[in-house]
């Protein structure tokens, strides 16, 4: 506890150091919507060095000693090296306040794949697909089909929080995603939300991995104003209750695609960002402009899901466009989630349909959009 201590007073200490040396420029605060933000963020005001310099070997304080493997060991992990994220003007930033971009797979719904929850996999994605995050789509309630949380609320708790402890458990972060996708109002199950998230964030309380994703994509006129915002405004508080310094992603209408009603309207909490989402056939210029504009006009963004081919998971793959799409990203320091790690014969799941759930994929054990995606996390 003592060498915690002194470890969180070197951090803070660390902190305040490197705030006042860094640039002037980047000390907004999640809220700062001023008309000079773009400005004020610019990636140019950071050094290069200053940006992929933060692998710190020497500290591992916020990986949970207790939890781990060896994989712990050293802070070349995601978690021991980054740490607690927050958001600082547009950018998510790690624990030395310096901008760090999450990249990772999405999980299809948990409990239609429960098989790709394991070990191998997570660790395949992180060891040879270069990634750092794994979102765990955690679907609400799907024309009652069944296998929802609707229907299975501690199946899919129990899948969800498998997938928790395996990133704890391989230094990962991971995304609560509560997918949000039929019904299209998040308020209707705002109850159960609050249920949920109250439960969940008590669990992972002070957990650096967890970041908690409220509403996948807020769809069928659910609006800004009326829906998504007051549903945010019950659950962020319920959250920072238990865990005060998690990030919170907050989906936006029209299946995550209206990020500027948010920033007309941005919700009034510290370490929220809003979720934009493409699908890259679909998807183009005027979504990447509107993205470009929110950024600009200083909104923090987080695309949570992204697939290479058309909005219906289906057609075919435009590599062209998700190119497009993912310097964009990068050039903004975006954090991105692709679509989806499961092997349903579906153009936007990454696996082949006998390729397995067990990780360590061969490249004909990868659908067309799972060879180019994992090159591409490769390729940084
Ligand atoms: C899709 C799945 C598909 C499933 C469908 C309905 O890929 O297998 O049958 O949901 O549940 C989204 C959603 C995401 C969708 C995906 C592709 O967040 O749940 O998954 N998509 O349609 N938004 C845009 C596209």
């Amino acid at each position: 506890m003592k060498k915690f201590c002194g470890k969180i007073a070197l951090a803070v200490f660390m902190s305040i150091t490197l705030l006042c040396g860094c640039t002037r420029e980047f000390k907004g605060n999640s809220n700062n919507f001023g008309s000079n933000s773009s400005e004020s963020f610019n990636n140019s005001e950071i050094s290069s060095e200053s940006y992929f310099n933060s692998s710190d070997t020497s500290d591992t304080e916020q990986s949970g000693d207790e939890s781990n493997s060896s994989d712990n060991n050293t802070a070349t992990t995601p978690v021991s090296a980054h740490g607690q994220l927050s958001v600082s003007g547009t950018y998510l930033v790690d624990k030395n306040n310096q901008p760090y971009q999450l990249r990772g797979m999405s999980t299809h719904g948990l409990t239609w794949f429960p098989d790709f929850v394991n070990e191998q996999a997570f660790l395949t994605l992180r060891d040879d697909w270069n990634t750092n995050v794994v979102r765990l789509a955690m679907y609400v309630d799907e024309w009652n089909n069944g296998q929802c949380y609707m229907n299975n609320k501690q199946g899919s708790r129990d899948l969800l929080e498998k997938g928790v402890e395996l990133c704890i458990k391989l230094d990962m972060y991971a995304i609560i995603d509560w997918h949000v996708l039929n019904p299209g109002d998040p308020l209707k199950y705002t109850n159960e939300a609050t249920e949920f998230f109250d439960y969940i964030s008590k669990k992972y309380a002070g957990r650096p991995n967890v970041i908690y994703e409220i509403c996948n994509e807020p769809n069928s006129g659910a609006s800004w104003d009326g829906n998504v915002k007051p549903y945010a405004e019950k659950i962020i508080p319920v959250i920072r209750a238990n865990d005060p310094d998690a990030v919170i992603i907050v989906g936006t209408p029209t299946w995550s695609q209206d990020i500027d009603q948010a920033l007309a309207n941005p919700l009034n909490f510290d370490n929220v960002m809003y979720a934009l989402h493409f699908y890259a056939d679909t998807h183009r210029d005027d979504l990447r402009n509107r993205l470009q504009n929110c950024v600009n006009a200083g909104l923090p963004v987080f695309v949570s899901e992204f697939g290479c081919c058309d909005a219906s998971g289906g057609g075919g793959n435009n590599f062209a466009e998700t190119t497009k799409w993912l310097d964009l990203l990068d050039s903004l320091n975006v954090s991105y989630c692709n679509w989806a790690l499961a092997n349903k014969n579906e153009t936007c799941c990454a696996i082949t349909g006998s390729g397995g759930a067990n990780g360590n994929w061969t490249d004909d054990q990868l659908s067309e959009s799972g060879k180019w995606i994992r090159n591409r996390f490769k390729s940084y």
